[in-house]
Parts: structure tokens; C-alpha cells; sequence
């Protein structure tokens, strides 16, 4: 990691060999174990990063609570102005960040640059929103009456993000929530705690120079008492938690059980529809992206390809052909595609996937395996891998994430794959490469995807922050990002105001004194 400037990519952001957890600069409310990162990319051990303890917890949710009180007075262009001003820190720092999630977490450069590309995107997009957070007015039944609704900060969230996408999901719910004049507080997964830590001190600069109180943002590194802590707070109004499906039945249920709002991103199991029409090329580029990007970990994922009988055979050769090209090593190196999966459990998951899918009946088209030796002593590189399955195998059903791909097929119109896409507990991302208006507009319609991303021409990942992000069924309903997901962030209100001097009541009713 050396010569790619990584020993400078963690001085700028502030990474120490033992990093306080909690809060904001002055770090005071980690007195927990020691946490250690190791990366995925070289095996070694990056730095380590203090835990909270449920006393921490409390510490820190009380200085959220104090910072909200004040922080919600702030008009909130004002909280626009505070994040247009973590945007900028966010490119200054966006070398240094790509790099250090491309290291902790082993995503590719150019990804992890991306990542932090969608940090900076999603805070412009929260600067515009900070002067758009509208509620409509409606006209009374009652005259002299006016009617109104207005949106108020919500108060605490409570964010519980993944190890695949480090910093980016942090970065959508916190623009988002403090232009709504909401305070945050993150706990990162255990697996990518110094991309924690980074954000947090880019952020805290920018509070600090504010004189604002650090308590609006605030860090916790633990595991997942930490999470089942805040899941049952009721100072904590909304948990917004990324993850497994697993997971997140378990947040649900504790949110739920108390009544207040959860924001789910769960698993995915994600296809791409090809179609007798489809352009041949680009649903190479489209699925191959779709599933070795983030070494196949993203939520996002291409792991189905649904192809036409008539075209399977010409697909299925181009698509084994591009893998033949990829290159796995080192994501820091720019000249790999394929950097290795987060640990040696996903690498576990992986061959546990493979075995399973010929264990029932699948044929191997692009053999997996572990790499080792040279370059790959972490133990974390796989080998993208391709296999012939049915959709109903319930290792197809599954949701693994590691670069699998499974190509299946379909005959007939375009209903029936669609059957197959939909087939599947997952609802996030989907797409069909087509150039028949028909089909395209038959997979947009009521009868067509499930899911809450359908795409035409373009892969199942890499989706703009501008549009809502989330799915259906097991992805858990959620929205983040873009559109009018902003709206959970807040709470509603409806004003009724009568300017008369006789109070009529609604629906007409009579009730004289
Ligand atoms: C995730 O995998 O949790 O659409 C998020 C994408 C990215 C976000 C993925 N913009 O692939």
C-alpha cells in the first residue's frame, strides 16, 4: 500500500495507530476494547479504533440530544450552507478517502473514488433541498380557515451502515438529515471503522469552524449491542440500518416494537432481462460491471442474467470471453478490475455458494477459486466465477455476496422472464437490455419489475443519488438519496388556522351551546 501514497492518504485524514471512536474531535466517550482493522487488500493490520461501551452510548446520545436543541433553531439554508461546506472538505479529501476505502475495504480506486464522488453529489444535492423542504397548503372546507403542513427536524438518527459501501451511505443520511435539521449518530460496521473515523474528522472540522456543536454528528465503533441499543432508544426516532435481510428483521422488529420509524436497505438479488433485441455489447459492459464491481458486494449487484434461448449461446460466449480479460490484484493498482472481498468469511460464503450451485445441478461456464501466493496473502482473492443455474435453486434464491454470477434462461416473451426476475424474495435492483419498445415498456409496468430500481439499457448497479435508492419485499421498503426521500427524515405536521371571531366546526356538525 506503500507506494500508492496510503501512509499519506491516512495522516490527511487523521488516522492514528489507535483512533478514538465516539463523538467528534475531542473523542472522549470511547473507553471500550480496541477494534483493528485489517485490510483486505495486503492483509495488514491498518490501525485500531477504541469501542464504546453502553456508557459511551449514553454519553454520546446525550450530547446528540443537547446539540438538537440547537441545531434544529438554525434555519435550515443556513444547515444548507453547512453542508455545501462539508462538500467542499469532501474534495479536498476525495484522493485520500478513495484511497483509504479502497484499502480498508478493497473496492477498486476508481470506485472508491466514486464512492466519495456520490458524498460530495449527495451534499450539493442537499444544499438545493435545505431552501425545498415543502409542504403543501390546501384550501379549508371552513371559511376565514387556512390550512397548511409543514415539515419539522425529527431529532436523532440513528445510522447503521455496511462494510461495502463505507462512507457514501453515512454521507446520504447525514446530508440529508442535517439540512432537515436533524443530529446523527453512526455506527459504522466493525469491518470498515477508520473509513468511520475519517468522516467523522472531515466533518467535525467543518462543525468546529462553525462553532456549531460537535454532538450534531457523532461516531460509535462497537458491535452489535451497540446497534441493539440504539434499536430500542426512543430518544432515537429513526434508525436508518444497510445490510443483510438478516439484519435487518431484527431492527425492524426492535424499531417496530417501540413504533418508531425504521429506513431498510437490505439484500438484493439483482437481474438483468436479456432480451432476443438486446444490444449484445453493452449488456457485456453492463453485466460484467454489474457483477465483479466491489468484487460483487454491492447491494446492487448483477448476480441473474435472464437470457433468451434465441441469443444464449452468443451472450453467454461474450460474457465468458470478458472474463477471460479480468484482472484481479491490488484495487489500489488501477490496472486490476477485481480487487478481493472484505474477509476470509465472505471468501467461506464463496466457495460455499459454488459447491452448493453444482451440488444442485448448476454447470460451472468460468471456474471460481482462491487465489494465493504472490499479491494475494490476505487470502481474500477470489476468482470472478460464472455458472449455468435454474432460477428456483435456493442458492439463486440466496443472496451471497461475492462475485457469482448465474445465467439462466428463458423462452417466449418477455413475461416469462420476467416471472424468473421477480421470482426471488429481494425487490432492489433490476434491468432489461432491450431495444424493443414493447418489452422495455412491458418490464416498466405494473406487471413488469418488482423492484424499486427497474432500468432499461443499463446495469442493476451505479445508480445517481438524484433518484430514490432503495427496493421492495426483503430490501425492506426504504428510500435514501434522492427524490422525496428527504420526507423521513422529518416530521409532518398539518396547521389548521381559523382568522374569524366563530368557530365553525368540520363536516358540518352543529354543536350549539
Ligand atoms: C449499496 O450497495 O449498499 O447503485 C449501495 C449503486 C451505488 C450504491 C450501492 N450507487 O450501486
Amino acid at each position: 500500500a506503500e507506494q500508492f501514497g496510503m501512509t499519506e492518504a491516512l495522516a490527511q485524514l487523521g488516522i492514528k495507530a489507535i483512533n478514538d471512536g465516539t463523538s467528534t474531535g475531542q473523542n472522549t466517550f470511547a473507553g471500550g476494547e480496541l477494534l483493528e482493522s485489517y485490510s483486505p487488500v495486503d492483509g495488514q493490520l491498518i490501525a485500531k479504533v477504541k469501542m464504546s461501551t453502553p456508557a459511551d452510548y449514553e454519553k454520546v446520545m446525550q450530547t446528540a440530544t443537547e446539540a438538537f436543541k440547537t441545531f434544529r433553531l438554525m434555519p435550515a439554508p443556513q444547515r444548507g450552507e453547512i453542508v455545501r461546506q462539508f462538500g467542499q472538505k469532501l474534495r479536498d479529501n476525495k484522493e485520500a478517502l478513495g484511497k483509504l476505502v479502497s484499502y480498508e475495504m478493497g473496492k477498486s480506486l476508481q470506485e472508491g473514488y466514486g464512492e466519495v464522488q456520490e458524498m460530495i453529489d449527495i451534499c450539493d444535492f442537499a444544499v438545493g433541498l435545505s431552501r425545498q423542504l415543502h409542504g403543501l397548503t390546501m384550501h379549508s372546507e371552513r371559511p376565514g380557515h387556512r390550512m397548511y403542513e409543514q415539515y419539522h427536524p425529527l431529532g436523532i438518527v440513528g445510522i447503521i451502515s455496511a462494510f461495502n459501501f463505507p462512507v457514501a451511505v453515512w454521507a446520504w443520511n447525514t446530508a440529508l438529515a442535517m439540512v432537515c435539521g436533524d443530529v446523527c449518530v453512526w455506527k459504522p460496521s466493525e469491518k470498515t471503522p477508520l473509513c468511520g473515523v475519517a468522516c467523522q474528522n472531515i466533518l467535525a472540522e467543518v462543525l468546529k469552524e462553525n462553532n456549531l456543536p460537535e454532538g450534531i454528528s457523532c461516531l460509535i465503533n462497537g458491535d452489535y449491542k451497540i446497534g441493539e441499543l440504539m434499536t430500542a432508544d426512543t430518544r432515537v426516532p429513526l434508525v436508518s440500518a444497510t445490510g443483510s435481510t438478516r439484519m435487518g428483521k431484527i431492527v425492524a422488529q426492535a424499531v417496530a416494537g417501540r413504533l418508531g420509524k425504521s429506513l431498510l436497505e437490505l439484500g438484493g438479488n439483482n437481474a438483468i432481462i436479456v432480451t432476443p433485441d438486446a444490444d449484445i455489447k453493452m449488456t457485456v459492459i453492463g453485466a460484467v460491471f454489474g457483477a465483479v464491481g466491489t468484487a460483487g458486494q454491492r447491494c446492487t449487484s448483477t448476480r441473474r442474467l435472464i437470457i433468451h434461448e434465441s441469443i444464449y449461446d452468443k451472450v453467454k460466449d461474450a460474457i465468458v470471453s470478458a472474463y477471460g480479460q479480468l484482472k484481479i490484484g491490488n484495487p489500489l493498482d488501477q490496472n486490476n478490475h477485481v480487487g478481493p472481498v472484505i474477509d476470509t468469511h465472505a471468501v467461506e460464503m464463496y466457495n460455499k455458494a459454488l459447491a452448493k450451485v453444482v451440488e444442485e445441478g448448476g454447470k460451472i461456464l468460468v471456474e471460481g477459486g482462491v487465489l494465493s501466493g504472490e499479491g494475494y496473502e490476505s487470502g481474500c482473492y477470489v476468482k470472478p466465477a460464472i455458472a449455468e443455474a435454474k432460477g428456483e435453486y435456493a442458492i439463486v434464491q440466496h443472496e451471497t455476496f461475492a462475485p457469482v454470477l448465474y445465467l439462466l434462461k428463458y423462452s417466449g416473451e418477455v413475461e416469462n422472464a420476467i416471472d424468473i426476475q421477480n421470482g426471488v424474495a429481494q425487490g432492489l435492483s433490476s434491468a432489461i437490455m432491450t431495444n424493443n419498445l414493447r418489452e422495455a415498456e412491458r418490464f416498466l409496468s405494473v406487471t413488469g419489475s418488482d423492484c424499486g430500481i427497474a432500468n432499461v439499457n443499463i446495469g442493476t448497479s451505479g445508480a445517481e443519488i438524484g433518484g430514490a435508492f432503495g427496493g421492495e419485499k426483503e430490501t425492506g421498503g426504504g428510500r435514501e438519496s434522492g427524490s422525496d426521500a428527504w420526507k423521513i427524515y422529518m416530521r409532518r405536521q398539518t396547521n389548521t388556522i381559523n382568522y374569524t371571531t366563530s368557530l365553525p366546526l368540520a363536516q358540518g356538525i352543529k354543536f350549539d351551546l
